[in-house]
């Protein structure tokens, strides 16, 4: 049962310039070629990027899953996200806003959405790795996992998984940290795992890093198209697109700013999102994660 359902509002398209790309990255081919240099260069730049580092098989199922559940009434997960177009097609069925609407009525509106139409507003899934096999071995992957436990230095477990279906046409994820999201302490290692199901691309929404960002230390978020670092934060930097085929990955630092582009193709991009930590690490209160990230008490605007 999804024991959460979130309909998303609309946001503003995005300045183009934010997502242009500059230089190149050297990826890691296959795990055989992953070594003691794999972990400087992940420590100097807070990525790095893996070809066919999962079983064309494994992903092949991991599609086939993740497409079942976009069209099923119930997708058997802690947590759905629909795009914006969801909530006003929703809207038009109570004929009020989602808010007004209970449990039930909200229910029978999804399922009077033909399964082909609502596959098609889909963004993001989460909380899958008890109900959904297919995925849950992907995030297990042994020679994924032992990469984990390299980079993060001690051994590791699972603390987030989400798929992430860019829809066609489908919305930017703004510049952000991900440690801005977690109540972890600020000094732990935490390893973010960025897995292509499909083709990925700059104009399909591919990942975009700011190489060595990490270093910087947190970045103030501010509540605008999304919890995010501020676009002016942007100004004279230099990221790098991070274009994929099925299988190939990218371990990224949970610091590092990074963001992916409106989707402008009229099909879904794939993505499977893992994040782990060290398995000492306990969770921190959420004002002191806000302490850090949020904008209260700061002399700062956006
Ligand atoms: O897959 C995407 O479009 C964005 C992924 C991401 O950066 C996130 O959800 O933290």
């Amino acid at each position: 049962m999804v024991k959460n359902v979130v309909f998303e509002t609309a946001i503003p398209d995005h300045d183009p310039g934010l997502y242009t790309t500059h230089g190149k990255f050297e990826p890691v081919d296959g795990w055989e070629s992953f070594g003691p240099e794999s972990r400087s260069q992940y420590d100097r730049d807070g990525f790095l990027v893996v070809r066919s580092a999962i079983p064309g098989e494994m992903i092949t199922k991991a599609l086939a899953e993740l497409q079942t559940m976009c069209r099923a009434d119930d997708p058997d997960c802690v947590n759905v996200a629909y795009e914006g177009p969801m909530r006003a097609r929703i809207e038009g069925l109570l004929g009020t806003a989602v808010e007004n609407a209970d449990a039930e009525q909200l229910s029978a509106a999804i399922r009077a959405i033909p399964a082909e139409e609502r596959a098609g507003f889909v963004r993001k899934f989460m909380g899958f790795t008890r109900t959904h096999k297919p995925l849950a071995v992907v995030a297990n992957y042994r020679p994924l996992r032992n990469a984990i436990e390299t980079l993060a230095g001690e051994p590791t477990r699972v603390f987030q998984a989400m798929a992430l279906v860019k829809p066609p046409f489908g919305r930017e994820k703004p510049w952000h940290q991900d440690h801005a999201y977690f109540d972890l302490p600020i000094e732990s290692r935490i390893c973010g795992v960025w897995i292509a199901l499909g083709k990925v691309t700059p104009e399909n929404g591919a990942m975009f890093m700011l190489r060595g960002g990490h270093t910087g230390g947190p970045i103030v978020h501010f509540k605008r198209r999304d919890w995010q670092i501020c676009d002016t934060e942007l100004a004279g930097k230099r990221p790098v697109a991070l274009p994929m085929e099925p299988g190939d990955l990218v371990i990224f630092d949970a610091k590092i700013p990074h963001g992916t582009p409106k989707n402008t193709t009229n099909e879904q991009r794939w993505a499977l999102q893992f994040h782990y930590v060290p398995r000492s690490v306990e969770k921190v209160a959420r004002e002191q994660r806000l302490a850090i990230f949020g904008e209260d008490g700061k002399d700062v605007s956006c």
